[in-house]
């Protein structure tokens, strides 16, 4: 060390780390080799369903996989710490997080949800849960006085996802935890899947309980599907332990294993999926073919001032609306060569999709058409590659679709 103060560019790289600790977190929390009779460095692989008891009905700890497993203890406890929360409970899919969640309410109870969410989520909010007697209010929550307003006498979740997906909104999360705390019994619920716990942590920002699909960031390698709820409340906690035994949809041990390996490299994914997408959205706002670029980093995004106070980054999703009609954006996808057009994100390689058609055709045509989501609104996952590839492919593709329409 010279003993000078920090260059402008030094101070940036060690911003960078995010939350104190994070990556020390995520590299041995629960990874203990001691919990191995064989000391094992890397955490072993479980798969038996069931566990010799002594005597009936002891387990130590134990009993059934259904309802624990050492695979999911080593994995629940990194999460737990990935998001700096008490407890951590996976599922075997971020919607299956979702369904544990909404399990713990009854008939009766009401929930205010953001309008702007992940077209499944979305989809068994209105066609699902709408069947078991409870009921939503889906509104702009960008606006805190809408989520205020539709709070009622029943109202026990306040579900919000931010960023959006695929519009990317920014919802003020601790302006939304303040609402919702004004009454008791009300938790919020927040949806943390297009930042990860490097770039975002909603329990500090007040937040009751996180979601993630882990299919996404977390893992980062497009081969698991997987969900985790987390929180620091015990009694919600217990309630979904319970469910995770009684209802079922936990992940496999072997999944498991792969989420707890993939998680010891986010803190590098993230920072180079970030940099990826700001080179990218910068590129985007340059190019004559673009109408609009949408990524909370810019400047120009409506939310930025939201997002660079409760985000330590703003990830690697960017949405675009190109100018054109649907077979613009149908040349561009087929002009396509680093990027892949495929559903889902998150991953080390970079996406690129229709959510109209493809991630929310589920959303009904009116929802759309209010919340933007057209036949042009094109949603990128930027990956790991090499940044001049994946500006050379969106050049090329663009000029390409620009040409033919
Ligand atoms: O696919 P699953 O692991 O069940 O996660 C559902 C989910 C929940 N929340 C958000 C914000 C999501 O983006 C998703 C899944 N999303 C996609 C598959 C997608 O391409 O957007």
């Amino acid at each position: 060390m010279s003993g000078q103060p920090p260059s402008k560019k030094q101070k940036v790289e060690q911003d960078a780390e995010t939350f104190p600790g994070f990556a020390t977190a995520v590299i041995h929390a629960g990874q203990e080799p001691e919990q191995w009779a064989s000391k094992s460095v890397v955490p072993l692989i479980s798969l038996s369903t069931t566990f010799k008891q002594d005597t009936p009905a002891n387990p130590d700890p134990y009993e059934y996989t259904r309802g624990g497993n050492p695979s999911r203890t080593v994995l629940q406890t990194c999460l737990a710490a990935s998001e700096g929360a008490e407890y951590a409970y996976v599922a075997s899919s971020g919607l299956a997080a979702t369904s544990l969640i909404i399990q713990t309410l009854k008939s009766g109870d009401h929930m205010v949800t953001m309008n702007d969410l992940y077209g499944g989520t979305n989809r068994y909010f209105r066609r699902v849960v709408s069947k078991f007697g409870i009921t939503a209010s889906f509104v702009d929550c960008t606006d805190l006085t809408n989520l205020k307003a539709a709070i009622q006498p029943n109202t026990k979740i306040v579900w919000i996802e931010s960023p959006t997906n695929p519009t990317l909104r920014i919802v003020d999360i601790r302006g939304a935890a303040e609402i919702a705390h004004k009454h008791p019994g009300i938790l919020l619920v927040v949806d943390n899947t297009f930042m990860s716990p490097y770039f975002q942590r909603p329990l500090e920002l007040g937040a009751d309980i996180v979601m993630h699909s882990i299919t996404k960031y977390i893992n980062g390698h497009s081969d698991v599907l997987m969900g985790v709820i987390c929180t620091n409340n015990k009694e919600f906690g217990e309630q979904i332990n319970f469910l995770q035994l009684a209802v079922g949809s936990v992940p496999s041990p072997f999944d498991c294993y792969l989420v707890n390996r993939g998680l010891k490299t986010l803190h590098l994914r993230m920072r180079q999926h970030e940099k990826n997408a700001m080179a990218v959205a910068k590129y985007l706002e340059s190019s004559s073919c673009v109408k609009e670029v949408l990524y909370p980093g810019l400047p120009s995004h409506p939310q930025h001032e939201v997002a660079k106070k409760q985000c330590k980054g703003f990830s690697g999703m960017v949405s675009f609306r190109i100018k054109g009609d649907l077979q613009t954006s149908r040349e561009f996808f087929k002009a396509l060569k680093v990027f892949t057009l495929a559903e889902s994100l998150g991953g080390y390689e970079s996406l690129a999709e229709l959510p109209a058609v493809m991630t929310h055709a589920s959303v009904s045509e009116e929802e759309r058409k209010a919340l933007g989501i057209t036949d042009t609104l094109i949603r990128l996952s930027v990956g790991l590659e090499s940044i001049d590839d994946l500006i050379n492919d969106l050049d090329q593709a663009l000029q390409h679709a620009c040409q033919q329409s």
